[in-house]
């Protein structure tokens, strides 16, 4: 693709700010970090990074809840650290992508305490949605909408209005009905794309639109009261134009199943990309993958858009813990605490997944620490922050178990991660292997794996846009041709299976066996 249509075939790194690099050494990560780690990034060979929020937050969602777009959380840096981050990348070659959160904010945003200051009936609280409630003295929530997290989604202030939040009461939702809040949203957009960055990950971006009168919520009511209303697609237009004038693309954080309705995003004036979830969810199983890679191209080719594979991200198990589980795939709902998983099987599959996403046709996303094949970490509860565990009652993990500052080196105290203190959660103490100075220093390990698979991706021809051809196997097996001559074979049938005929071997996830044979759950690329 040409320099414009860069990310119809990007790779694209996810860096969580707070866990990436810790440049004063205080145990949180820091833009200090990430500006000394670019190098590490350009030589992993990715094309862009996209960094979650890291605007001035308190913090209670792990800064997904802003209290002002515009500035850099002081944790984490200054305005001034972002602009030279996002120059010092851009000359190693690396776009950046920030993350913007329309949906809600912190209540600590000056918008929310201005409203709770102006009182009931005021101009200030029109940007929320503040209702009376219901009840005799209006004791009850204005309706019975199920929260995103477990719990409520009112909350009553003393004055006795209740306000809407999807997530947690420190993330009031704003009412996208408001002029003022779309063209808030406007100028954010036009302020960090002024800044140099090349795209914008919109957060929840399903949910900003609300049902008129917000109804109550019937099980099975078609349309849902706030997923995926029509009116969003104004939204998206109007943003669409924005980016068009910077040459800004849009990923869209679309938690939707059903195709059809996710594929309205992409129409050609709205997103350009959005994150392919069921691919994320999927099981490890050869015909349901297979299926939902066929399913992923036809809903995308219909909207001309390029498709995006996602295995983890800063929300989810992380790959090599969920694929060495008996469920292999991934689902909030059951999530639990000690499920049993063998991380030896998990990394060969994990290792067998990154030669698959990265051969396909379109993105790929990595979440930091992906490329170092870490698993799930178990926190101690006393030392959990996540709040969807605290809204679960406590039988939800929650997600810190992906958000572990990462291991740079195997000796230093923390791993590299905190010189001065502890880090901000607590790292595993069996994670020097994982450590990034020793697996460069390793040719089998996921790093070098990675890093070979880039370079290739890079170097080679027949990866990204362009068509794909499943080729006939055995059961179990899943095997595509690409332009070029390239062949992707990945083997999930239990028993090792033969390679169909090639010229080359390109690079292969694990050993071949001694006939020359590929392994269960292995992964080869081929040039015919
Ligand atoms: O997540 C949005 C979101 O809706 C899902 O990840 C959600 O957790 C899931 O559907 C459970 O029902 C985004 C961010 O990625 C996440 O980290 C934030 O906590 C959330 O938005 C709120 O901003």
């Amino acid at each position: 693709p040409s320099t414009e249509d860069w990310w119809r075939d990007a790779v694209i790194y996810q860096v969580y700010p707070r866990s990436f690099a810790d440049g004063d050494g205080d145990g949180t990560g820091d833009l200090a970090g990430v500006r000394d780690a670019l190098p590490y990034l350009a030589e992993l060979g990715v094309d862009a990074v996209w960094f979650t929020p890291w605007y001035r937050s308190p913090m209670v969602d792990g800064g997904y809840d802003v209290a002002d777009y515009r500035a850099i959380d002081p944790t984490f840096g200054t305005l001034e650290d972002a602009e030279k981050l996002i120059s010092e990348a851009a000359e190693l070659g690396l776009r950046t992508i920030v993350d913007i959160v329309p949906n809600h904010v912190s209540d600590q945003h000056a918008w929310f305490r201005a409203a709770l200051e102006a009182g009931p009936g005021s101009p200030e609280r029109e940007l929320f949605h503040f209702r009376p409630g219901r009840g005799e003295n209006g004791e009850l929530p204005p309706n019975s909408w199920p929260s995103q997290f477990a719990g409520t989604t009112w909350t009553r202030v003393p004055d006795g209005e209740w306000y809407l939040h999807l997530f947690t009461p420190e993330q009031p939702d704003l009412n996208w009905n408001h002029p003022a809040v779309r063209r808030e949203h406007e100028d954010v957009l036009r302020f960090w794309f002024e800044r140099g960055v090349s795209g914008v990950r919109i957060d929840s971006a399903a949910l900003l639109a609300k049902h008129p009168g917000l109804p109550d919520f019937v099980e099975d009511t078609d349309p849902h009261p706030y997923i995926d209303q029509d009116e969003i697609h104004d939204i998206y237009r109007s943003w669409r134009a924005i980016a068009d004038q910077y040459g800004g693309v849009f990923v869209g954080e679309v938690w939707l199943p059903d195709s059809d309705r996710f594929a309205r995003y992409l129409r050609p004036d709205e997103l350009h990309t959005a994150f392919n979830f069921n691919f994320l969810a999927c099981p490890w199983e050869a015909g349901r993958l297979r299926r939902t890679i066929d399913d992923t191209l036809a809903e995308h080719a219909l909207v001309k858009a390029p498709a995006t594979w996602v295995l983890c991200n800063h929300d989810v198990t992380r790959t090599v813990t969920r694929y060495g589980r008996a469920d292999t795939g991934f689902d909030f709902a059951t999530k639990a605490f000690g499920t049993p998983t063998d991380l030896a099987l998990g990394t060969r599959r994990a290792r067998a997944a990154a030669l698959l996403t990265l051969a396909l046709p379109g993105s790929v996303y990595l979440y930091q620490g992906e490329e170092l094949g870490l698993p799930e970490a178990d926190i101690p509860l006393d030392r959990i922050e996540d709040p969807m565990h605290f809204r679960s009652g406590g039988t939800d993990p929650g997600r810190d178990g992906c958000r572990v500052p990462l291991p740079w080196t195997a000796e230093a105290p923390h791993y590299g991660f905190g010189s001065r203190s502890e880090p901000w959660l607590p790292q595993p103490e069996d994670w020097a292997p994982y450590a990034v100075d020793c697996q460069s220093a390793d040719p089998d390990s996921m790093l070098s794996l990675y890093r070979a698979a880039l370079r290739l991706r890079r170097s080679g021809t027949g990866f990204g846009d362009g068509p794909m051809t499943w080729l006939p196997t055995a059961d179990g097996v899943l095997a595509f041709t690409r332009p070029h001559g390239l062949i992707c074979v990945v083997n999930l049938s239990g028993r090792p299976t033969d390679l169909p005929p090639h010229e080359q071997l390109l690079l292969a996830s694990g050993p071949l066996d001694a006939q020359r044979r590929l392994p269960d759950d292995t992964a080869v690329w081929l040039r015919l």
